[in-house]
């Protein structure tokens, strides 16, 4: 990191600060976390280990801050966004490698992308940024009444360490267009490429628009979701997390937007038992991003008339998939983030294993010598002939464990995919018109594709139904649901 960063920190780790109020500081208990490189299992950078005191100095620099900021003319705010994407442009590798390093997901399928949507993204809602307009209402000929849409403050925001750089932009530009500051802690397992983001940003913004913490949950996340000067709390993370969260907003009655985790199903009809969809459903399942994606479609429901035959296409196609070193050119699927995760995944591999019934088709428990033992690699797993009662297919795994689940009749299939206390992404695969859109009205899922596996745009209305989250992402209505308040005002026009 340029000027913020300390290269010749201790032991050769690369030290980073955080950015509180326009300055890069360490924690004030002097404190710090070791960021880890999951593919190798070595440390590679410390940061702080942020704590309430360093939350009461963001929020308050946020706050002051906001003060201006919220005047500033929209368009202005949505200028500044451009000029951020435009540096993000000029440093896209650096930040890419950045995200391979600290995140296991592998520079040429995931980073380099992530990266390329977090510029769509800045450049997405700074074009919007005047768009947060309120309407007039026609309510009597001598009464003008009118809307206006207002910032609502500081905005307390988390985010995991699966997507860091994309889920870090997706709070930042619409929060900062729409008139609000931001307080931000990164996740402790990838803070490294949005620290990164942040002193790029910090370039065109005033001190303290963007704050940017390091820290755990419960010492850094918690102060801050209950800081008394927050006025909006931003969580994307696990379902866990994610009620805790709400139980800080309903302490305040704040606003809260949360995006948690999924469980989606991945629907085949008889008629797609084509290569493509065996490629989109390769794509749809994450394979590449060791599936941990809430929008993985984990749920496999394939035809029984087709079953055997794709999934044994199915398998063929993962297998050409190349594991290994997130940096290295020639990996499609990178490292598990942590041992924690890698630990949980087997957990469920060995679960799958002694299901009676079950019928492993692929993958299975992690090599333990050879290369792939040198990070935390696991092959895309499958298991075949499942059933959605399965443990497997009811929690989410957030790894590369398929459940494939025969199926015979459309409203049976429905039935199952919507059994499931998630509801965030489903993916149908079909020719046929009226089936394909006969499913997307039933399935209750906030995001759903027909015929694509690719991930979230810029311009996309993404978020979950049912315990996947509340309110909606990546679009100009998704900002001003989520970053702004309406004020209706009323004028008498005969006095
Ligand atoms: O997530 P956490 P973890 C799911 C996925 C995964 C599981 C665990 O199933 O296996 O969560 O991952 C911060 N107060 N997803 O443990 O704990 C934490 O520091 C305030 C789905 O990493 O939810 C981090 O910054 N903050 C998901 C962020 O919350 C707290 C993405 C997410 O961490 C906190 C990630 C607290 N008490 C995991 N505790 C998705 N939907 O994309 C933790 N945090």
């Amino acid at each position: 990191m340029r000027e913020s960063a300390d290269t010749a920190g201790q032991e050769g780790l690369r030290r980073q600060p955080m950015l509180i109020g326009g300055e890069w500081v360490w924690a004030a208990s002097g404190e710090t976390i070791t960021v880890e490189n999951p593919s190798r299992r070595v440390p590679i950078a410390e940061v702080p280990r942020g704590g309430a005191a360093d939350v009461d100095k963001a929020v308050e620099a946020a706050l002051a801050a906001f003060a201006s900021w919220r005047k500033l003319p929209p368009r202005e705010r949505g200028r500044l966004m451009m000029r951020i994407a435009d540096d993000m442009e000029a440093r896209h590798e650096e930040l890419a490698r950045a995200i391979a390093e600290e995140t296991g997901n592998a520079l040429r399928t995931q980073a380099r992308p992530e990266v390329r949507t977090a510029i769509e993204m800045f450049r997405y809602f700074g074009g919007v940024a005047s768009e947060t307009k309120g309407e007039t209402l026609p309510l009597a000929h001598d009464v003008l009444s009118y809307t206006q849409r207002e910032p609502l403050g500081v905005v307390a925001a988390v985010i995991p360490w699966n997507a860091p750089f994309v889920l870090a932009s997706v709070k930042i530009a619409p929060g900062l267009c729409s008139g609000n500051t931001i307080v931000m802690k990164t996740a402790e397992d990838a803070p490294l490429a949005v620290l990164m983001l942040a002193e790029i940003c910090q370039a065109h913004l005033p001190p303290g628009v963007l704050n940017m913490l390091a820290g755990t949950g419960p010492e850094c996340g918690s102060p801050l979701l209950h800081h008394p000067h927050v006025a909006k709390l931003s969580f994307t993370g696990s379902t866990g997390v994610g009620k805790l969260v709400m139980e800080a907003a309903a302490k305040r009655i704040l606003p809260v937007s949360l995006e948690l985790g999924g469980k989606s199903p991945s629907i085949v009809y008889p008629d797609a038992d084509e290569d493509w969809v065996v490629e989109g459903i390769v794509a749809a399942m994450r394979f590449t991003r060791q599936s941990q994606s809430c929008t993985a479609g984990s749920r496999l429901f394939l035809h029984r008339s087709i079953y055997d035959g794709f999934l044994e296409k199915l398998v063929a196609k993962a297998a050409q998939l190349k594991i290994g070193d997130a940096l290295d050119e020639a990996s499609d699927v990178g490292a598990i983030i942590n041992e924690r995760q890698f630990r949980k995944i087997c957990g469920y591999v060995e679960d799958g294993q002694r299901q009676a019934g079950s019928r492993l088709v692929m993958g299975g428990l992690p090599d333990t010598d050879g290369p792939l033992s040198r990070g935390y690699f696991m092959r895309p797993t499958a298991f075949a002939q499942a059933d959605n009662d399965w443990r497997l297919a009811r929690e989410e795994i957030f790894g590369p464990v398929l459940v494939a689940i025969p199926w015979d009749d459309e409203d049976e299939v429905i039935r199952m995919a919507n059994d499931s206390h998630y509801g965030l992404a489903a993916y149908i695969w079909t020719h046929d018109l009226g089936r394909a859109l006969r499913a997307a009205r039933d399935v209750e899922a906030g995001w759903v594709q027909i015929n694509q596996g690719g991930g979230q745009l810029p311009g996309h209305s993404y978020g979950g139904y049912k315990q996947s989250g509340l309110g909606r992402e990546f679009s100009l209505s998704g900002m001003l649901d989520s970053f702004t308040q309406t004020k209706n005002i009323t004028v008498n026009l005969t006095r």
